[in-house]
Order: structure tokens, then sequence, then C-alpha cells
């Protein structure tokens, strides 16, 4: 046998053992030598069942996905599972760990299932732009109804081992010793005698389905599709299972699965999926780490709160620092509020959010930071404060603790040049609702010490964040990329365009929402507050701050909204503005289309993504398409600005800036050099832009 596979027999049951580490993934060298197991073992006398286990940590986690997008090797997972069904004798799956994607497809196979009591079980292929190509849209309703597996397919969010035996997926859940169990089991069955059904033959649960009730789920889940194909290739297979004949819909099933992996969206969620993973190999991270337990946090406001319970629930023990007993108090009560309404909706159980709460220690006194390991200030976004609370600390934070500024936009490496110990400083800038908001830059100093870098990048892991690591400027990755994306907002409106159709020309490319709904959303007296500090200015935002038109939290900004209604309504009055602002520069409007706005926005996004690149801000392209899909909405299926400029063509990209940079004369349009080779060479890496 293959090191990839191995057999052994005990007892006349035979037992399959994948072993491919990380993750069991399905790669070639799997799937031949599994292959020749099954088939040899379906004719073997000597063994009256068979056992499919995985050695390492988990169950098989899915297809190789770095085999995507080459030939197919000879045999595929179809005619692996298609083998399995013929096995007269009983076939059983031992899952611990996750049986995910081709992996859960590969136990559907099975005639049975025996699951570890801390394993999951999902379908996650949407969330690369696929559907279960395995036969999993029409194996898996089969089992646990077509609704059921309707959710779980276009969620792709796995179920525990508890929540599939009780919806029929799994045979038997196990506390301990999964295989000898699962051996125990197979033997049982064998000995009790056959026949034993497939499941592709077992029709009662499909015959069950009410039809026009799963066209209504199946159009309710469309709608939050939002442009994107795979969701919706998921229902329809789905519901070729419950209409069309078993084999019809397994061959229906491998045609949307081929049309799905060829195109632009699914490349793009799978260059997503490694670029995450790439993001957290940082140079030294192999480095001994320093020791995380307990964390400060200095500032209980919104920010502060979040960030403290981002790490309650990582489960690490917060200090939480504030200026009065009353700011604290009434810090802590909102954090309580959260977990009150997470336990209302069912996120938490009252048992989490009462250990999560029993993880919190208020303080007004900073000499209470000095037994924390990490200590992250959440305080006024004002350099000289800042540099107060830094000050202080380096007197009270024991040796070794790491120290770390949660800033949007302010230099970490002057805030490092006021402590004693600024190979200990970094940056985390995080995103508000800090506890829910998945991406965490981290900002690197000139001084800061690679193990902090390393310490930091595994422990926002720990609290399940995407995080990235950036290097110092004026808003680092993301909020430099936001203003270059924003910088034509107004010329626009000026021009001709309104604020609806702006956004109009945003969700139409797929954002969730357009700049202007954004910044409603987000309040326009914090840009307001913004300029004024700059000494700048914004022709129209700033007159509707003057009048009092913050945006909803006032009813008013761009738009109008109804009482307590978030939905935006074109306000004539800001159209009025917009004209009699234009008619005083003398700007002749016009009708600008989607287009032009996509090229004054976007463009601009990434040619400054590009200039970051070449100053090594960012260490990959890559990276920055991790910030902008978990921090700023672009959407998953163009895979981030840079992944995008290759889809809209580099070098049609270089022409346009240059046509605006003709007409305008404004430097957000001069094309930078790393954008120019990377035109030239079809990749940001042979353009100069990895590590
Ligand atoms: C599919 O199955 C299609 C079929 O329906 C049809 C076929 C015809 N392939 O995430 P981690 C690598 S589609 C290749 O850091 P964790 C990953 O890149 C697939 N590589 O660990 C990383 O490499 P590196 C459906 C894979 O413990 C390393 O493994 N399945 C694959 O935090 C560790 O990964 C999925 O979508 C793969 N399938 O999480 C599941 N999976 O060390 C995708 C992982 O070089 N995987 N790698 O950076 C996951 O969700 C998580 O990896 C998992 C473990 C939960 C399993």
């Amino acid at each position: 046998m293959s090191s990839s596979v191995n057999v052994a027999n005990e007892n006349g049951v035979a037992i399959v053992i994948i072993d491919n580490p990380p993750v069991n993934a399905l790669s070639f060298h799997v799937r031949k030598p599994l292959y020749e197991a099954l088939a040899a073992l379906r004719d073997d006398p000597g063994a009256k069942a068979i056992v499919i286990a995985c050695a390492g940590r988990t169950f098989v986690a899915g297809a190789d996905i770095t085999e995507f997008g080459k030939p197919v090797e000879q045999p595929e997972l179809r005619a692996i599972i298609a083998l399995l069904e013929t096995v007269p004798k009983p076939t059983v799956a031992a899952i611990h760990g996750t049986a995910l994607g081709g992996g859960l497809e590969l136990a559907l196979g099975c005639h049975f299932r025996v699951a570890d009591r801390g394993a999951k079980l999902g379908l996650p292929e949407v969330k690369l732009g696929l559907l279960p190509g395995g036969g999993g849209t029409v194996r898996l309703p089969r089992l646990v109804g077509a609704a059921k597996a309707l959710g779980m397919i276009v969620s792709g969010t796995p179920i525990s081992a508890g929540e599939a035996k009780a919806a029929g997926l799994v045979d038997a859940v196990v506390d301990s010793d999964l295989l000898a169990e699962a051996i125990r089991f197979a033997g049982e069955m064998a000995d009790r005698g056959g026949p034993f059904v497939p499941v592709r033959d077992r029709n009662n649960r499909l015959a069950e389905t009410d039809l026009s009730a799963f066209d209504a789920q199946a159009a309710e889940l469309a709608k939050k599709a939002r442009g994107l194909d795979a969701p919706r290739a998921c229902a329809e297979a789905v519901r070729n299972a419950i209409t069309l004949p078993f084999d019809e819909a397994l061959a229906a099933e491998r045609q949307l699965f081929l049309k799905l992996v060829s195109g632009d969206q699914s490349r793009a969620q799978r260059h997503l999926f490694f670029a995450e993973r790439e993001a957290a190999k940082i140079p030294g991270k192999d480095l001994q780490k320093r020791t995380v337990s307990r964390v400060g946090i200095i500032g209980a406001g919104t920010m502060g709160g979040g960030i403290a319970m981002a790490f309650a629930n990582g489960g690490l023990q917060v200090t939480l620092l504030e200026t009065s007993d009353e700011a604290l108090r009434r810090g802590l009560a909102t954090i309580e509020k959260n977990y009150i309404v997470s336990v209302s909706r069912g996120s938490l159980t009252e048992e989490a959010k009462r250990q999560r709460l029993g993880l919190f220690k208020g303080s007004t006194d900073y000499t209470d930071l000095a037994d924390c390991d990490l200590i992250v200030e959440a305080v006024f976004e004002d350099m000289a404060v800042k540099k107060e609370v830094f000050g202080k600390l380096g007197a009270i934070a024991k040796p070794g603790a790491i120290l770390a500024t949660n800033t949007s936009y302010l230099d970490v490496d002057e805030i490092a040049a006021s402590t004693s110990r600024p190979q200990d400083l970094l940056g985390m800038h995080f995103f508000s609702p800090a506890n829910v908001m998945k991406l965490l830059e981290i900002v690197r100093a000139e001084k800061t010490a690679p193990e902090v870098l390393a310490t930091v990048t595994d422990l926002a892991r720990r609290i399940g964040k995407v995080a990235v690591v950036v290097g110092v400027c004026h808003g680092f990755v993301g909020n430099r990329m936001l203003s270059a994306r924003g910088s034509e907002n107004e010329f626009l409106l000026l021009e001709g365009a309104t604020p609806g159709e702006v956004d109009k020309a945003f969700t139409d490319f797929g954002w969730p929402m357009g700049p202007f709904q954004m910044g409603d959303l987000a309040g326009l007296d914090i840009g307001w507050r913004n300029r004024k500090a700059r000494g700048q200015t914004a022709v129209i935002a700033d007159t509707l701050c003057e009048q009092g038109h913050f945006g909803q939290k006032t009813g008013r900004g761009w738009y109008r909204y109804e009482a307590g209604a978030r939905e935006p309504v074109a306000d004539p009055e800001v159209e009025a503005l917009i004209r009699a602002k234009a008619a005083e520069r003398g700007i002749a409007r016009r009708e600008i289309g989607a287009e032009e706005i996509i090229e004054r926005t976007l463009y601009p996004l990434v040619n400054e993504g590009a200039k970051i690149l070449e100053e090594g801000v960012a260490g990959r392209a890559s990276d920055i398409d991790v910030v902008w899909v978990n921090g700023y909405g672009f959407p998953i299926g163009k895979g981030g600005p840079m992944f995008w400029a290759g889809l809209a063509g580099a070098g049609n990209i270089v022409e346009r800036l240059e046509h605006w940079h003709r007409q305008t004369g404004r430097a957000i349009f001069e094309p930078a050099a790393m954008l120019r080779r990377f035109a030239e060479t079809g990749s940001w890496e042979s353009a100069g832009g990895a590590r």
C-alpha cells in the first residue's frame, strides 16, 4: 500500500486509513490507492465490513483545492464513491475533526457514518464559489431531507455531530475511541446481515418534500446571494435531486460544478482561501512566541469594549481600564448587554455568557495592568494622548509585555519612540464593531521585535481574526486605499452624478453598499471632524454637516431616512445643493455612467494598492485583497482589488488612469510603476510585489 492509504484488518473488519497531512485532502496520490484498496476489499472474503478512517487531526477535509483548474487525474472522487456503492458488505465512515466537502461526500458513499462527538460535518464548497461536485447535492437530501440539505449546502456552514445525528446524517455519535467503536459497529452490522442499501437508493425523505415550500426557501436564499453564481447553482442542484432520477440529477450536478470551477468567481474565492492562510505566514513565524493569557485594554468605549469582547470570546482574561468608575461601569454594562443580546438571538448559551463575563476585571488604576501580557490602548485618536498613555505604561507593564496601539491613522513609529521599549510595541488596528469584524491590521513598526509580531499574529488567529501585517503609513493599507477610492466622490457629484447613481454602480458591482450610503451609516460628522483637524475641506459634505445632516443617526445625510428606517430615500434638497455648488463653480453637469464611476473610484483604489505594494507597506498583493474583502466589503466573487485588477485587465486600467490623469491632472490617477509592471508581466509577483 502507499503511505497515503493503509489497510489493516481487525476481526474480519477491514480498516482503510487515509493519511495525507495536514487535512487529508483527496489529492490524486490519495484517490488512486484508495480506489485500488476499496476495489480489492470489495471482493476480499476475508473482509466482512469496511471502515474508512483518517490519521492525524481530521477526517477528509475535502477535495484538494490546489488541483482545481488543472487537468483531472483519474480516478476521480465520483468514481471512488460509485465503487463504494457497489460494495455488498457494510461500509462505515469513522469521522473525527471535520468531514467537509469531498470528505463528507466520501462518507455519504458509505452505508453508515459513525462520528466523534466533537466532529463537524458540512459541504462548504459554496464558500469557494462551487457546489459539492461529488454527489453531495443528490445524496445529502436523501438522508436529511431537501430543506435541511438546502440550508447546509447554500450556507456552507458545518453542523455538529449531535445535530448530524438528529438530522439522520450520522448513525452513531461516540464519546471516545472512535476507531474501535466504528470497527465494533461495522462488525455488528455485518453479523446482522444485509441487504445494505446505498444512500443513492434511499428515497423516502425526498418523497416527503413540499416542492413549493422548497422553492420559497430557495428564493429567500437566492436574495442573499448578491451576484454570486454558486448559491443559485447549489439550490438548482438540490432541486434536481428532488425532481430528477438519481443518475440524471448527478449528471446535472457535474455540469453545474464544471461551469463553476472554470469561472472567475470560483477562481477569485479560491484565491481568497489561500490568501487568508498566506497572510499568516510572516518572517519569524516559527520563532518562540511570548505567552499571552491576560490582556489589558485601555478605554472601555465602543472600540475598547469591542476589543475586550474579542479577546474574551477567544478565552483570554481581560483587564478593562477606564478613567472613572462611571465610564467603567458604562463600558462593562454595554459588554454585558451585548452578550445578553447574543443569548436572546441564540448565538451564545447562557453558560458561555457567564463564562465570558467571568473573564473581565474592571479597574481605574493603571497599576492593575502590571500582570498583563499584552496591553492594547483604545483611547482617543490623538497623538499626544496616546504618547501619554505609553509613557505611563513604560513604568508599569511587566518586562516582556507586548504594547499595542489601536490606531486607524497615526504614525506607530512616533508612538513607539515615546516608550522605553519600542521593540515590544506594534499597532493593532481593529475594525468596528471589533467583536464582530474579522479583519485585524497588525502594524509592524520599525523597531518591533520579530517574535512580538509572530506572537500577535498567532493570537489574532486564536481570537478568530483574519490578520494582515502592514507597515507604517497614514491609514495603513485599508484606510489609505479607502481615501483613494473616495477622492473623486465629490467631483462625480459636481460633474453630474447623484449619490444614488454612484451607490448603484457600487452595488451592481457587488459591494453591499456604495460610499454615500456607507458615509450615512458611519456618520458624516466623523469625516468632517477629521477634515477640520487636518485643515481640509469637502465642498458638499461640509455644508451637509453644517446643516446638521450627519447621516442615519440624524435622519438626514446624503439621503433622507424615514423615522427609524434604514432605507435611504433620495433627497431633492441634497440634489439641489449639489446643483448649486456645481453652478457656483461653473461646472456644466452631464450624465455620468456606471463605467466612468468605476473607473474613477476603483481604478485609483487598485493604483493606491500598487503604490502600497511598491513601498513595502503590504508584503503581498493577496494581503491587500484579504484586507479589502474582510474589512471593507469588497465582493468576494471578484477576489479583492488586486485580484480583480487582473480580471479587469491591468493594461486597460493603466490606460484609463492615464486618460483621467490627462483630463484632471490629479495625482491619484498617475499610474504606479508597479501597476505598469503588472500590466506588462501579468502577475504581481513578477512585477516585484511579493516578499
Ligand atoms: C470539494 O471538496 C469539492 C468536491 O465537492 C468535489 C470534487 C470533485 N485542499 O485552514 P488551515 C491546507 S472543495 C488543499 O490553516 P485549520 C491549507 O491551505 C473543498 N489544501 O487549518 C493550509 O495549508 P498551509 C471543500 C487544503 O486547522 C493547511 O491545509 N473543503 C485544503 O485552521 C491547513 O489549513 C473545504 O472547503 C484542501 N481542501 O482548518 C475545506 N484544506 O499550511 C477547506 C486545507 O500550507 N479547509 N488545506 O497554509 C478548511 O476549511 C480548513 O482548512 C479546515 C482546517 C477546517 C479543514
